[in-house]
């Protein structure tokens, strides 16, 4: 049981958490989270379990741990998460979008064409160092250009982390990224539609999930995935496929932009002002290494506008939190005014 557990990513994490009252309940990991049930695995297969009423699907995300009543299909509770990826809301809902749980590597995924992105990788990397998931960037369709060489350079310029250009349709994938996928380790594929996360998922599980071509003259892809899901592996990993993602909010993931962004982020503390914006202000250690061409005033102006976005955003989603408070103890249902 305990090793049939572990194959499926059970660690003293999770096996801490458990307590007396918990013996007739069941572990099993989220696959996939529907509207009115999430789908799940335990250590004697496949289940599909439902929570208490009024406990929305949406707090649950593939790759959580829960408890369950196997014979009521129950889902009882969900033990604490080594880690989340979530994104910002965009719709100001004040709500995060869970994007997957209990990762040990995020692959963050794009290709050697138009989706190429130095910003764009940058929030991810955000997201993965603020849930501490270390990221490594996949640059696929390699067999496309003539110069995957520029596009590794740009993305090795974004830390110590590493970065692999890749075909996904060839005969090497599950080799070349075997060292990720060993036994226990759980990752999962992000990015935009099109960049062939399925394609390499498809290579690395032996599953035939359905996958699309793109779009030839702005190489956008058709968003062909429309659900998050959970496989297991045959190196003992397991991976997450996740639908392309068109907007990338973030909110309240400070740490995560300023591991980010390094370099800048050990200035700040020499700024003569406490609050500094460096935006010209008077005693600016950031402006001060730009102007000595010490550091890249790009990535200064990239991480000036995420670090306002974050703030934005960390403050709409206190203030809605807070009016969801006040409607719950003024006992008037959200969102009417009288
Ligand atoms: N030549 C080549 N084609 C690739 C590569 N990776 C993906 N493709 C193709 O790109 C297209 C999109 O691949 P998908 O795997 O569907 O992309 P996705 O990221 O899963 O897209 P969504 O599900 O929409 O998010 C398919 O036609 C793939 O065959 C690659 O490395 N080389
Ligand atoms: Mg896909």
């Amino acid at each position: 049981m305990i090793d049939a557990l572990a194959a499926l990513g059970w660690s003293s994490f999770e096996a801490d958490q458990l307590d007396t009252d918990d013996a007739p309940h069941t572990p099993a990991r989220i696959s996939s989270v529907n509207r009115r049930n999430v789908a799940a695995f335990s250590a004697d297969g496949p289940l599909r379990l439902v929570a208490d009423p009024g406990v929305s699907s949406a707090t649950f995300a593939v790759g959580d741990w829960v408890l369950c009543d196997i014979a009521a299909a129950h889902l009882v509770r969900r033990l604490d998460r080594r880690s989340l990826l979530q994104r910002g809301a965009e719709h100001k809902t004040g709500q995060r979008q869970l994007i997957a749980a209990n990762l040990d590597i995020l692959f963050i995924v794009t290709s050697c064409n138009a989706d190429f992105n130095v910003a764009r990788l940058e929030r991810y990397l955000a997201l993965a160092h603020d849930a501490d998931i270390a990221p490594a960037i996949l640059l696929t369709k390699a067999d496309q250009t003539d110069d995957a060489a520029a596009y590794i350079a740009q993305a090795q310029a974004l830390g110590d982390l590493p970065v692999l250009a890749i075909n996904a349709k060839g005969a090497d994938v599950s080799a070349v990224l075997a060292p990720w996928c060993g036994p226990g380790q759980t990752v999962a594929l992000v990015g935009s539609s099109g960049v062939g996360k399925t394609t390499l998922a498809n290579a690395l599980t032996g599953r035939a999930d359905d996958t699309q071509d793109i779009r030839e003259d702005d190489a956008r892809g058709r968003h062909t995935t429309t659900k998050r899901s959970l496989h297991a592996l045959p190196t003992g990993g397991w991976l997450i496929d996740t639908p392309g993602m068109r907007g990338l909010a973030v909110a309240d993931v400070t740490a995560g932009i300023d591991a980010t962004f390094p370099e800048v982020s050990a200035l700040t503390d020499a700024c003569h002002f406490r609050d500094c914006k460096h935006e010209g202000e008077p005693g600016c250690a950031v402006q001060a290494a730009v102007d000595a061409g010490e550091i890249d005033p790009e990535r200064v102006r990239r991480y000036r506008k995420l670090r306002a976005e974050d703030a934005q955003a960390t403050e709409s989603t206190a203030a809605a939190h807070a009016r969801k408070h006040r409607t719950a103890k003024s006992g008037k249902p959200p969102g009417r005014r009288r």
